[in-house]
């Protein structure tokens, strides 16, 4: 199999950023970006997607933590994308379910192509410990239009915003584990009528 890995790097005024994934990995996850709840969150993106990540972000956090989320965001969906390679053979789309205490999110996932984002996601508070939680949609929006997803993210329950959070970003690594997986009936076929996505 050829493999699926690749290293990104991205710099703007704002950010400077480097990703390296491993979409066959066992859940490895070393990052640098100073922003510990997100790579809270992404460490569960790794661990339940089975993705390897490393990924380093200097971003001008003097002012706030928007444009270094946001451009993570964007940088994560151009490694998928190279990763993911001509898409033949993946499952293409993927669905999780992840409940944590009393909170409960689905996410769904189609690698059409095309980018979209559907997040109906209300988060209880502002703020995760130093987090802003609308951040977490400029990171999904990044991710989509780079990675060229459709992605689903629904917040089903859920009283905390932590376990919601958490909830969200388990079910993406769920979802793009299954999308991602190598189906040995469509083994060199692509997923699509169309002839490519
Ligand atoms: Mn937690």
């Amino acid at each position: 199999m050829t493999e699926r890995t690749a290293s990104v790097a991205r710099n703007t005024l704002e950010t400077q950023i480097r990703i390296t994934i491993n979409l066959d990995g066992t859940g490895k996850a070393r990052f640098d970006t100073g922003i510990p709840f997100l790579e809270h969150m992404l460490d569960q993106v790794a661990r339940h997607g089975m993705i390897d990540l490393d990924i380093e972000c200097k971003g001008d956090r003097h002012i706030d933590d928007h444009h270094s989320v946001e451009d993570i965001g964007i940088t994560l969906g151009q490694a998928f994308a190279q990763a993911v390679g001509d898409k033949k053979g993946i499952r293409r789309y993927g669905h999780a379910y992840v409940p944590l205490d009393e909170a409960l999110s689905r996410v769904v996932i189609d690698f059409s192509g095309r980018p979209g984002l559907e997040h109906q996601v209300e988060y209880p508070r502002t703020n995760i410990g130093a987090f802003e939680t609308d951040l977490f949609y400029e990171f999904f929006q990044g991710f989509v239009n780079h990675a060229l997803v459709s992605l689903h993210v629904d917040n089903l329950k859920g009283r905390n915003s932590h376990h919601i959070a958490e909830t969200v970003f388990k079910a993406f690594g769920r979802a793009l584990r299954m999308a991602l997986e190598l189906d040995p009936r469509m083994a060199g076929i692509m997923p699509s009528t169309k002839g490519s996505l």
